[in-house]
Formats: structure tokens, C-alpha cells, sequence
């Protein structure tokens, strides 16, 4: 017996020493030590043994167990280490070799038509503000005064959440302005571009997510001539000095009086031409004085403080401005349309 444990302990060291990998050195203790292993084998020989030899023959096949682990051990970490080393050397980054080119992207054409518009209500002392898409139906809707049996609340026209109606995509910026009059210090000036969603499907105007820009004033004595003025201002320094405007009366739920500003066509003065589809006017917004129930709704006295607000489609101002004729250019983003502007 004492002979059969030498030729394993031989044989062992041997294989494990040859071994290439850790999967094979695996399987040399499975073969060696296992259940089913050599050196369970041997111990299985051990009755045969006198009473006398037992003791000595047990103490030397522990000796070899543990001799058989710990070179499977030893040899493990130096393929562990060799491995490692041939990785390292593998995926070696040579830092100094030179880049392969980048393909430089373009500003996006509706991006020089929000950046001027922020330009123009920061230079009047209005604060830009953003946040989430995913809003409260309260915000989205019931604080604007946007009543429960509106066509807009419906299912097949806003994104609600799964089994969840009372979690939604925002269809509209306007409840940043419901955060703002509930968070800020009076008098608040803020504008807030930002996705909408809504939806559409997707054709020459509609599009599931598009962007739009919201503005408010609330202060003590603001009127519709602030509005109106404002308005005016801002509509001069994108078309011009001495466009010319007018107010429309609309309805909004959010707003009383509501109105919709169009501008005079300034490629025709009016005459009609492509770019104001014949019509001499180009609408560009909607606005109005906010509803004392959303000023109230949002803890602000409508017998202190009054506002004016506005909405507007940013692709579309785009679309306008460089006579872009399909949404989806706005949204493909390729790169040989985006250079032309
Ligand atoms: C529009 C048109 C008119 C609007 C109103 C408000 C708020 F929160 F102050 F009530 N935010 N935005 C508003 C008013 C939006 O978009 C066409």
C-alpha cells in the first residue's frame, strides 16, 4: 500500500506540474482526490490492514491528500498569474498611437432658434428652467385647470404610465410653470423649453415628441399690455425691428382672456407668399392671462398677483425659419441635412 500511494503521489505531482489549464488541473482533482478518486481507492483497500498498520498507512495517505492540494493549489495560481499576464498583454492600449477620426456631428438647426429666444428672455431677466418629462397627471392637467372630461386627458392621446393614469409623458411644458409658482419667491420671469409628448402618429407635422417653449410672468399689476409688449419685443429681435403683429382671441383652459399671436409674413409683408402659405400671416403662438384657479390652485392670491404666459411649437418655428417642409428632418438627425443649416 505504502508502495501504491508513492507511484500516486509520483503520477500526481507529475500531471498537475503538466497541466495547461485550470480546467484540466480541475479534473486532475476530481481524478486524484474525488469521490470516485485514486486516493479514495487506496483508503478503500485499508481494511485489509493489520490493526497495527492502519494507523501509520491512514496518517501517510493524509500526508499525500494534502500534499496533492496544495500543489493543485500552487499550480493553480501560477496559471492564474500566467494568465493574467498573457490578458494584460492581450489588451494592452498603446496610448501614444494616434486616433482613428471623429466624425464631427452639426448644431441641430432647432437648437439656433431656442439658444436665441433663451438669449433674448435672459437679456430681458427671465430664469430658464427644466424638468421632468415624466409628470403627475395633477401637474400635467388638474392644476392648469384642464378639466376630467378633456379630449386631451384620453388615453389614445396621452402616454400614461402601465396601470397607472395618474402618471404621465408631459403634453406640454406647462407644468414647470405650476413647479415654479409653487416653489419660487414672487414675482417669477421663467421660460421652459423641453420635450413634449403626445400620441400622434407621425407624418409632414405631427410627431409622438416634439419640443416647446413656456414662459410666465407673475408679479403685483401685470396686465395683457405686458404681454402684448413683451411679445412684441421678442418677435422684433428674431424678424426685425417694426414686425408686425396680432391678437387673435382663443381659449385655453390655463388662461382667461387666451389669445394667438400671429406675425405679418416678413418675406412678403403680407401679400402671401410660400412661406406664409398665401395666408400674409404666420401664426407663432399662443398666450394669455393666467386663470385666477391655476394662480390659486398654486397658492398664489389672483386679488395680489396676476400673470401672463405662452406656449409655442419649437420645430415648427424652426421649420418656418429655414423652410424645412417634413418634420421628420427635424428628427433623423442625419447629418448631410443638418450641415445646411
Ligand atoms: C400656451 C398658451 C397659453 C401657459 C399657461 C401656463 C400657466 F402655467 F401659467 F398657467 N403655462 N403655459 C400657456 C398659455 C401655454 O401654450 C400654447
Amino acid at each position: 500500500m505504502r508502495e501504491m500511494m508513492q507511484k500516486l503521489r509520483d503520477a500526481s505531482i507529475q500531471a498537475i506540474l503538466e497541466s495547461e489549464n485550470v480546467e484540466s488541473l480541475e479534473a486532475l482533482r476530481v481524478k486524484y482526490l474525488g469521490k470516485k478518486g485514486e486516493l479514495t481507492g487506496i483508503l478503500r483497500q485499508m481494511g485489509k490492514l493489520s490493526a497495527e498498520e492502519r494507523p501509520a498507512m491512514g496518517q501517510l495517505a493524509n500526508q499525500l491528500r494534502a500534499d496533492i492540494e496544495s500543489a493543485i493549489d500552487a499550480r493553480r495560481s501560477e496559471l492564474m498569474s500566467a494568465m493574467m499576464e498573457k490578458k494584460l498583454e492581450l489588451e494592452a492600449i498603446d496610448v501614444t498611437l494616434p486616433s482613428e477620426d471623429v466624425r464631427v456631428g452639426h448644431k441641430h438647426p432647432m437648437y439656433n432658434v431656442l439658444d436665441q429666444i433663451k438669449d433674448i428672455f435672459v437679456g430681458m431677466g427671465f430664469e430658464i428652467v427644466d424638468g421632468p418629462e415624466v409628470e403627475l397627471a395633477d401637474y400635467n392637467f388638474t392644476k392648469l385647470n384642464i378639466e376630467d372630461t378633456h379630449p386631451s386627458r384620453e388615453w389614445t392621446d396621452t402616454f400614461y404610465f402601465k396601470d397607472d393614469s395618474s402618471i404621465l409623458l408631459r403634453t406640454q411644458t406647462s407644468p414647470m410653470q405650476v413647479h415654479a409658482m409653487e416653489t419660487k419667491p414672487l414675482p417669477i420671469r421663467m421660460i421652459a423649453p423641453g420635450r413634449v409628448y403626445r400620441k400622434d402618429e407621425v407624418d409632414a407635422t405631427h410627431s409622438p415628441m416634439f419640443h416647446q417653449i413656456e414662459g410666465m410672468v407673475i408679479d403685483k399689476g401685470v396686465t395683457m399690455a405686458d404681454l402684448k409688449a413683451t411679445l412684441n419685443l421678442v418677435v422684433e429681435k428674431i424678424y426685425g425691428k417694426g414686425t408686425v403683429t396680432r391678437f387673435r382671441p382663443h381659449h385655453f383652459p390655463f388662461t382667461e382672456p387666451s389669445c394667438e399671436m400671429d406675425i405679418q409674413c416678413h418675406k412678403c409683408g403680407g401679400k402671401g407668399c410660400p412661406t406664409c402659405k398665401g395666408q400674409g400671416w404666420i401664426e407663432v403662438l399662443g398666450a394669455g392671462m393666467v386663470h385666477p384657479k391655476v394662480l390659486a390652485g398654486c397658492g398664489i392670491d389672483p386679488e395680489i398677483y396676476s400673470g401672463w404666459a405662452f406656449g409655442m411649437g419649437l420645430e415648427r418655428l424652426a421649420m418656418g425659419e429655414y423652410k424645412i417642409t417634413d418634420l421628420r428632418l427635424i428628427f433623423e438627425n442625419d447629418v448631410r441635412f443638418l450641415e445646411q443649416f
